[in-house]
């Protein structure tokens, strides 16, 4: 996409940054920047260092400390300074006197590092955080580069992998919502971003657009996803009467690759985050009547700001239109339990927590065998599953249809002759077991859903 090529194509560099408050163990922020780090590479950019801050609490001005500040800085060519910007005599004391004590970097293979000199020099500052158009404006002043925050990174990649009208639009409010007023706030950002804010190829820049403006391109942008959304209801309403089978979980977790393998389809997959952003529903194969279907579903993250998670609920509302979840999981990420948490808790969010789900732990090839039986051990009611395995698969599928058996129920009615046009509808929503032609009418035996059967029922009073 044109307006976003100017990233990707230059191959230009980043420094991470986070505050680790006193809460969060090293553990939790060490995995927190990895996950960052892979969001920045997604993006298209090199991360060439990692900093972190152990304070009390991020800094309102600035998030760092001075010092750090200036370390920060030192990476981009910055001032490190803020003009006109005297910090409080507390802020200065609430900086961990054991700042410099070894925080996690990373290098950029993800391991850890012990010191990286500032030969380095970096074309974006990025917090593993939110940051506040004050912070935004101060952070740009001291480091004279680009400064986003992980919603702006995780905004980026989502506006390159929208493809359908839906996507784009719900990416478009984020923007808006989101975006916009820090990128009025930001020197460095609004020229760059500039073209994609407001809509693709409108031209118009993040400085043209005022508050007004961007109110009303809301407000347009969301009477058309309601009209988007009645058609999807339809559509969701008559597919309810199927067995529905959705695939949830952590982004990149593997989910459109047993999507693939169930249902035969060719949905993307790549070793991206957020590869999928649009929902895909395709029939369970080898085909069965009435058919089982399978949506893949878009993924999730941590530290997802909750008006981000509500613009993509109608995605997510395909997984509440499921008779049953497949949350799936990475298993060979050291993190997944806490990114199944993540995943239980959405959906927990909006819902879905009454519908029947499994675990499948995904990617068990990368497992070592005691790895294995420890999992086994630790989720005894799991699916440990390999999605590029075939007979994995195989046996999926067959625990499926198992249990879309035994929501089926077989029947014998009378169909009249009259509503011979009913007999050609069932036919394509149940498994039809035998027809036979008496004097009234066809009498059919047929496995179906109680639904099908009181939708049946309705038509021949
Ligand atoms: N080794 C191994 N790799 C897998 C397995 N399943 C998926 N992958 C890889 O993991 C990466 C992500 O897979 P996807 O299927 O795109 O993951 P996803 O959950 O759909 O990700 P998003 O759409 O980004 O949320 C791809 O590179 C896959 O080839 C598995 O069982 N074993
Ligand atoms: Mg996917």
């Amino acid at each position: 996409m044109a307006e976003q090529s100017n990233i990707s194509q230059a191959k230009k560099t980043a420094v991470l940054f986070s505050v680790q408050t006193p809460g969060v163990s090293d553990q939790e922020n060490a995995s927190s920047l990895i996950e960052l780090r892979r969001l920045v590479k997604t993006m298209g950019l090199q991360v060439v260092a990692t900093l972190t801050q152990r304070r009390p609490k991020p800094d309102t001005a600035t998030i760092l400390g001075a010092g750090k500040l200036k370390e920060l800085a030192g990476y981009t060519g910055g001032t490190g300074i803020v003009e006109g910007f005297r910090r409080k005599a507390e802020d200065n004391a609430s900086d961990d006197p054991d700042d410099d004590s070894p925080a996690p970097r990373l290098d950029e293979s993800g391991g850890a590092r012990s010191s990286d000199g500032p030969g380095v020099r970096a074309d974006f500052v990025i917090y593993d955080g939110e940051i506040t158009t004050k912070q935004l404006q101060n952070l740009e002043q001291a480091t004279g580069v680009e400064v986003l925050d992980r919603t702006g990174v995780i905004l980026e990649i989502f506006s390159r992998h929208a493809k359908s009208r839906e996507a784009l639009i719900q990416v478009e409010i984020a923007k808006l919502t989101y975006l916009a007023p820090r990128l009025r706030a930001s020197r460095m950002g609004a020229d760059r971003q500039g073209g994609s804010i407001g809509s693709k190829g409108a031209g118009e820049t993040a400085h043209e657009l005022d508050k007004r403006r961007i109110r009303d391109r809301i407000s347009e942008l969301k009477a058309r996803l309601v009209e988007i959304h009645a058609e999807q209801d339809r559509r969701r309403g008559r597919r309810r009467e199927n067995f529905q089978v959705a695939l949830v979980g952590y982004t990149n977790a593997g989910k459109s690759s047993l999507m693939r393998q169930l249902t035969g389809s060719d949905v993307l997959v790549e070793d991206k985050l957020f590869a999928t952003l649009d929902t895909r529903v395709k029939a369970l194969q080898p085909e069965t009547f009435p058919p089982v279907l399978v949506s893949d579903t878009v993924g999730f993250i941590k530290k997802l700001p909750h008006d981000l998670v509500a613009s993509f609920q109608s995605t997510l509302d395909e997984a509440l239109a499921a008779s049953l979840l497949l949350f799936t999981v990475d298993a060979s990420d050291p993190d997944f339990r806490s990114q199944l948490a993540v995943t239980q808790a959405v959906l927990k969010d909006i819902g879905g927590e009454k519908i029947p789900g499994w675990l499948l732990l995904n990617k068990i090839d990368k497992l070592t065998s005691a790895e294995l039986e420890a999992l086994q051990h630790e989720f005894p009611d799991a699916i440990l599953i390999c999605a590029h395995n075939p007979e994995h698969i195989a046996t999926l599928r067959n625990k499926i249809l198992q249990l879309f058996e035994a929501n089926t129920i077989q029947t014998t009615m009378l169909i009249p002759y009259d509503k011979g046009h009913l007999l050609g509808q069932l036919r394509t929503k149940a498994s039809i077991m035998n027809e036979s032609y008496g004097e009234t009418g066809t009498e059919v035996t047929f496995k179906t859903f109680p639904e099908t059967l009181a939708w049946l029922q309705r038509m021949l009073v």
